[in-house]
């Protein structure tokens, strides 16, 4: 086969997913692993090629380990503040009117690992995202079968993952005007087959619009209340200031607002380093939030000047937006920035705005992109640094999840000493004559 640009490019992507009809122990393949154990994998950015993310190159995001659910024992209960508690089987859901519509699902974090000064959390970059379609039915239309009772005003969701050591459940609330939106829905496919495990079979939220923490999965339970919940995952985690703060700020939860909707967004899925002279097609998607993408911006220049970039189909809502940019080439180093709007005027901002948890990066951000007739070599990754584990950290962090949680983040050491607090909060065996060792360890190797 004669080496033709596009077959460079097609050799390129296809180094990173090896094959799409691939046998299951395979089904990850290409991700990038944030954590093996829980599960974290980011999408990498050539994935930003598909309007639908194939359901093997979606994020997965997990905060304990994935349970078992076998549907012969599964329910969903409703009960609390309603007029007939129900108990449903999958069949008895899908009796009621079947919903389908595509949505972006990112987390919260997507973004997190660019702050500066570092927070702490996963350490995503751009791929803790993906676009699918989600079929199901509408909550509301179980609700309505419930029969909400007066003051019901919050939706407790829980699944049937099992929290770590002594962490607090993964428990969320919507408020009953967001569960009773249209396009809320109980799902139980994605992109037309069963959830994965890892996505929540047998069933989760959509939350279309709204960040990926309230798109509960493996729901069983939803509990109507008439006040807002105090669980650890609505008080104090996935909350972010309203206003600006200087970064560095530490912010009382208190002060804080639930994280609710997503921020217009978009990423150059192509070229994704490097490219040939010429006339090179700029690829990537945009995304939003109920207020959908209504232009693509691109630079060729840093930022200095700004070009229309051609939106394709017709979109959906709440889905990816693919589009593209003509860009004449030449060689030598350039910088590329994608900047996408939405219907309400909101636009990519090309600065961070710091929050204390690191939550809904959209920087519009520059890609440097050499132009050169031959692809430069990829330097090889150095080896890290042997340094001999202390046998307390293995024994104080090892049984709940392994090294990649600490390794991919980048903290002081007051952050390492909150960092430990909370986990000793959250069961991890630290001795009280062994806590400094671990500090000592953990910020010397992972720092700033
Ligand atoms: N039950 C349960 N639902 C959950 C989570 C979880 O840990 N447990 N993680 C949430 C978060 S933070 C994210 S980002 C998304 C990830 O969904 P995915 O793994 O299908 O991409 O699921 C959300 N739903
Ligand atoms: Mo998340």
């Amino acid at each position: 086969m004669a080496i033709t640009r596009r077959n460079l490019l097609l050799a390129g992507a296809a180094a990173f997913f090896p094959n799409s009809a691939r046998p299951a122990d395979l089904q990850n393949a290409g991700m990038i692993t944030i954590s093996p154990r829980p599960t974290d994998l980011e999408m990498p950015l050539e994935g930003f090629i598909d309007e639908i993310t194939p359901v093997e190159h979606f994020f997965v995001r997990s905060h304990t380990l994935v349970p078992e659910v076998k549907l012969a024992d599964w329910k969903l209960k409703i009960d609390g503040l309603i007029e007939r508690p129900l108990t449903l089987t999958l069949a008895d859901l899908k009796q009621f009117p079947r919903q389908e519509l595509v949505s972006v699902l990112e987390c919260a974090g997507n973004g997190r690992g660019f702050y500066t000064p570092p927070v702490a959390g996963a350490q995503w970059h751009f791929g803790s995202v993906g676009n699918a379609r989600w079929t199901g039915v509408r909550l509301r239309d179980v609700l309505q079968k419930a029969g909400l009772k007066p003051g019901a005003s919050q939706l407790l969701l829980d699944g049937a993952d099992v929290p770590l050591g002594t962490m607090p459940d993964f428990q969320r609330t919507l408020t009953v005007e967001k569960g009773r939106h249209e396009d809320t829905l109980l799902a139980w496919e994605m992109n037309g087959k069963p959830l994965t495990a890892q996505h929540g079979f047998p069933l989760r939220v959509i939350a279309a619009g709204w960040a990926s923490d309230s798109w509960v999965k493996w729901l069983q339970h939803i509990e109507v209340l008439d006040h807002e919940f105090d669980g650890f995952w609505m008080k104090t985690a996935y909350r972010h200031p309203p206003n600006h703060v200087s970064p560095g700020t530490a912010v009382d939860p208190k002060d804080m607002v639930p994280v609710t909707d997503l921020n217009v967004k978009s990423v150059i899925a192509k070229p994704v380093d490097w490219s040939m002279p010429g006339v090179v097609t700029v690829q990537g998607v945009a995304w939003s939030n109920a207020s959908p993408v209504t232009k693509v911006e691109v630079s060729v220049d840093a930022g200095n000047s700004w070009n229309p970039a051609t939106l394709i189909g017709k979109g959906t809502r709440y889905g990816f937006r693919r589009w593209t940019f003509a860009w004449r080439a030449e060689e030598g180093p350039h910088t590329l920035i994608s900047r996408a709007t939405n219907a309400a005027g909101q636009q990519q901002p090309l600065q961070e705005q710091w929050n204390p948890n690191g939550y809904l990066w959209n920087v519009a951000q520059p890609r440097p992109v050499l132009v050169a007739a031959l692809r430069p070599p990829v330097p090889a990754a150095a080896p890290a640094p042997e340094q001999p584990l202390p046998e307390s950290y293995k024994a104080a962090c090892f049984a709940c999840h392994d090294e990649h949680m600490m390794q991919q983040q980048r903290l002081t050491r007051a952050q390492w000493d909150r960092e430990v607090t909370k986990m000793s909060g959250w069961g991890a065996p630290v001795k009280p004559e062994q806590r400094d060792a671990i500090l000592d360890y953990l910020s010397s190797s992972f720092k700033p």
